[in-house]
């Protein structure tokens, strides 16, 4: 039996709430962590708490979007089997902690995030830079397009949207090599929220435009991150085109062996995350669509996205622990 197959006879309904406690746990953990200035350490407990929860998941799922390679991260690592052991076969895509640094200030917008998908259909990026672009859902396919200026895309999109250009807003990671692009961004009248860390978050920001501000996504970032990116996409009908950033013979011989043998290639959406997926993530810090963990006296809450991309449905969970134990 396929995904396809278990989504249809309801297995999948199971695994939307069982997903929910990965990224729940995870954020909890990260969320003690909060605002202490170390990085490191919000990143640890949300990696052990994430693979704690994962393990006890009826899948037989494999990382293939990690901490890093076997050598660099003990805990799930690149290619570590995790669940059960009984149960759909599975590619994992995970971050505990996207953005750390966020985490550790206690700036808005860090999430615990994972993708599961059907087994050989997400895209096994090598931890390089990815150039990015990505709308919400709603516009005519090919309204934007990675290699044309920044200047066009945003006045397409304008024109789709029905808006000024001036009425746009784009998001771009605050880095000097976004010099040249957040220039040519401001020369077209749009504006621009940069941020600090975290473009999973920018890039599903896109999806919500009235909630989030943001209609664009612009620039580079983790190639990891763009395949967590794409999934949560593929859940919301969004468009996303990245390319992987390839600048060196040791960067092409690293993708080579992941099994990527264009350089060049332009991947959408669907190509970085295809079949059946789901999609979860829970808010560690306040931001835009979710709401970070409060801690009570009583109880913990926490805010949670869960998509799966068949259905297209978009759950919103916000639970309240009353046994603080079991975190
Ligand atoms: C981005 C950002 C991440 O890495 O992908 C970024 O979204 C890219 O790397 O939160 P640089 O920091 O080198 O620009 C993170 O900051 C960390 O994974």
């Amino acid at each position: 039996m396929n995904m396809a197959q278990n989504i249809a006879t309801g297995l999948d309904r199971i695994f939307t709430m069982e997903v929910v406690r990965v990224t729940e746990r995870a954020a909890v953990a990260a969320a003690r962590l909060r605002g202490r200035g170390d990085e490191k350490a919000a990143d640890q407990v949300a990696v052990d708490a994430m693979r704690q929860e994962l393990n006890r998941l009826a899948i037989k799922g494999t990382v293939v979007i990690g901490e890093g390679e076997r050598d660099e991260a003990p805990m799930l690592y690149i290619g570590e089997e995790v669940g059960t052991g009984k149960g759909p076969a599975v590619d994992i895509a995970l971050d505990p902690l996207e953005g750390t640094t966020i985490c550790a200030k206690n700036l808005p917008n860090a999430l615990a995030v994972i993708a599961i998908a059907e087994k050989g259909s997400l895209l096994f990026a090598p931890d390089v830079y990815m150039d990015k672009i990505a709308i919400g859902p709603g516009y005519a396919e090919g309204i934007i397009d990675i290699d044309a200026p920044p200047v066009e895309n945003i006045a397409n999109l304008a024109k789709a949207k029905g808006v000024a250009v001036s009425d746009i807003t784009a998001c771009i990671l605050d880095r000097p090599r976004h010099t040249k692009l957040i220039d040519a961004v401001r020369a077209t009248g749009a504006a621009i929220r940069l941020i600090g860390d975290g473009d999973v978050a920018g890039v599903i920001h896109t999806t919500d435009p009235d909630e989030t501000g943001i209609d664009i996504y612009l620039g580079t970032g983790g190639a990891p991150e763009g395949v967590l990116a794409a999934a949560a996409l593929r859940c919301t009908g969004g468009q996303m085109q990245g390319r992987l950033i390839l600048d060196t013979p040791e960067k092409v011989a690293r993708a080579e062996k992941m099994g990527i043998s264009d350089p060049k290639r332009v991947y959408r959406a669907q190509d970085m995350a295809r079949g059946d997926v789901l999609f979860a993530a829970t808010g560690v810090t306040d931001g835009n669509l979710l709401d970070g963990v409060k801690f009570g006296r009583t109880f913990i809450t926490t805010h949670t996205i869960v998509l799966r991309s068949s259905s297209r449905t978009v759950r919103e969970i916000k639970a309240r622990h009353q046994d603080l134990e079991k975190f």
